[in-house]
């Protein structure tokens, strides 16, 4: 049987730790779907716009080998409408959303993988800033 996978991100500034999230999602199932934050949802969410416009994060993520398709995220509250929509077997997350989204264990299976260690967007803005 084939399975879908879904994640969701920002993806803003890419790095290797969305890569690897991205890659070990991947290999939970043969389609790879990924929801990419919406400027507007980041906004609300950090407090701050993404440094990476919705359009290049969306064409980054989509040229990766193991994703399959990507769409935008509009708002949190519509992951359910997002896992149905994209027939999805497992959602994938990394683990500082731990224990948000086991409400969607009625539709598929939830998974929360390690983040990788020592990298996120914001310190790497912060290191370029203070280059
Ligand atoms: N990630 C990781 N290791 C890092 C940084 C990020 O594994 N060092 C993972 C995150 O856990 C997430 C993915 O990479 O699974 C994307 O990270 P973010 O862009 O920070 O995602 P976030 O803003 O938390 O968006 O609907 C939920 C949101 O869209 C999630």
């Amino acid at each position: 049987m084939s399975r879908t996978v879904i994640t969701f991100g920002t993806f803003d500034v890419f790095h290797v730790g969305h890569l690897r999230m991205i890659e070990r999602a991947a290999t939970y199932g043969e389609r790879l779907v990924v929801g990419v934050s919406a400027d507007e949802l980041n906004r609300r969410k950090k407090d701050r716009d993404p440094v990476f416009s919705e359009a290049e994060r969306l064409a980054i993520v989509a040229a990766l080998k193991p994703v399959d398709e990507v769409f935008l995220e509009e708002s949190l509250e519509l992951k359910r409408d997002y896992i149905l929509k994209y027939g999805a077997d497992v959602l994938v997350m990394g683990d500082d959303w731990a224990g948000r989204f086991d409400e969607f264990q009625d539709v598929c299976e939830v998974l929360y993988l390690p983040r990788t260690p020592a990298i996120s967007t914001t310190a790497l803005i912060e290191k370029i800033a203070q280059a």
